[in-house]
């Protein structure tokens, strides 16, 4: 019996946590899995550094190849040197809040670098002649100011430069789909965390600042709006459901979603008692975390999902907040080790975390 070749993924913005939780999936299903990094000046690793191997080593997983949204030749280059099976955009700016100061840069990278991956993939498409599959990261944000719950009937109504840029990559998508009829799923993914999840989100700051807290590291957790009201999911379940797009008959738009709704100070109360620290006496408000224009509350209606694609979440809220308080605690007690050694550590939450 012959064995079935192995599938090729190409994910741009592997680094991400949305990244490194896909890698693992595609790897335990058996992928070779190609990443595209972009060239720092210090690691930008870290969330793949358990599953990197020397690339010396015969037949490796998981293989990293520089190149950046904003660089069309080199996404076409790539395209053409791994050709992958199934491509996953996730690079993005992904800050809504830093969106409205780099709204440009933001604008370079999230839209019209979605139409230089999906020009790529468009020319590969046809030069290859293979049927390769696309799924482009949108996000909950697109739907902005309209109301609760949210589903793909739901008109956008984006409040951020990042989230105008999701809208504009969203439509390139449908029209490449249509007008070449090429295999482009689009995700409408609502908030999902985790305990990689990037420090100036909010849930990661909150869990990050509580650890630090508790052990006498940080006095004052400053935040912006509490009373914003988000579904948030676990990462994990949710890089299932763009695999499961993939994998479906069909392409198509999907909202994934929880269908949960929690403030910002219902999350902060719950991990805070987890944690058992008293919020009210270290958390302060910043107008910097305030947005121009805020998204008042998101709650998706993932039918669409659960009926065609059959996904459904796995990790509840409770598990993902606790999940998120026990990892930053630990987190905590190392950087407490180091202080106690004589190290310096830095201070957590950047200027517009
Ligand atoms: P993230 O942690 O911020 O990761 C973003 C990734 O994009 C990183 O790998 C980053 O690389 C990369 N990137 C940034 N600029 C790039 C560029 N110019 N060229 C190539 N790659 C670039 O985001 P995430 O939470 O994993 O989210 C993944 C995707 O889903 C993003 O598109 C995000 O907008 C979207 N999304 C996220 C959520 C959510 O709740 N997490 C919800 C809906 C949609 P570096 O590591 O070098 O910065
Ligand atoms: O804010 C409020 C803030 O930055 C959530 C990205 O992954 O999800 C994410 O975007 C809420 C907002 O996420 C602070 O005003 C209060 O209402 O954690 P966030 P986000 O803006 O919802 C969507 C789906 C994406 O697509 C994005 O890429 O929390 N908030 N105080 C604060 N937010 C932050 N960051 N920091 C604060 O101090």
């Amino acid at each position: 019996m012959t064995e079935a070749p192995t599938k090729k993924a190409l994910i741009c913005g592997i680094t991400g946590q949305d990244g490194s939780y896909l890698t693992e999936l595609l790897i335990s299903k058996g992928y070779e899995v190609h990443g595209v990094i972009r060239r720092t000046s210090t690691f930008n690793t870290d969330r793949l550094d358990h599953i990197y191997s020397d690339p010396h080593e015969k037949r490796v997983p998981l293989q990293l190849h520089f190149g950046d949204l904003a660089n069309a030749a080199r996404l076409r280059h790539l395209m053409e040197l791994i050709q992958p099976d199934e491509i996953y955009n996730l690079g993005a700016q992904s800050h809504v809040r830093v969106s409205f100061d780099q709204a440009e840069y933001t604008a370079d990278i999230v839209a019209t670098g979605a139409l230089r991956l999906l020009e790529a993939f468009r020319d590969y498409a046809r030069e290859s002649g293979k049927q390769p599959r696309y799924y482009q990261a949108g996000s909950s944000e697109m739907f902005g100011a309209s109301a609760p719950p949210q589903n793909e009937a739901t008109p956008f109504y984006p409040r951020s430069p990042y989230a105008v840029s999701k809208v504009a990559a969203h439509w390139y998508g449908v029209n490449q789909r249509e007008a070449y009829g090429l295999f482009i799923s689009n995700g409408i993914l609502f908030n999902h965390e985790s305990p990689r999840r990037g420090e100036t989100f909010v849930t990661r700051k909150i869990t990050r600042a509580l650890g630090r807290i508790k052990l006498g590291l940080q006095e004052k957790l400053y935040l912006g709006n509490l009373d914003a009201r988000r579904d948030w999911g676990h990462a994990a379940d949710y890089v299932r459901a763009m695999w499961m797009m993939l994998q479906h008959s069909e392409a198509g738009d999907f909202v994934v979603a929880t269908g949960g709704n929690y403030s910002v100070r219902e999350f902060l109360e719950l991990a805070a008692s987890y944690a058992g620290v008293d919020w009210e006496k270290c958390v302060e408000k910043d107008a910097r975390y305030f947005r121009p224009t805020e998204v008042d509350s998101l709650q998706g209606d993932s039918s669409k999902a659960r009926r065609v694609l059959g996904w459904e979440p796995e990790i509840s809220f409770d598990e993902l907040v606790r999940s998120m308080v026990d990892h930053d605690m630990e987190l905590a007690q190392q950087e407490l080790t180091l202080v106690r050694a004589g190290h310096k550590v830095a201070p957590r939450g950047g200027a517009h975390g």
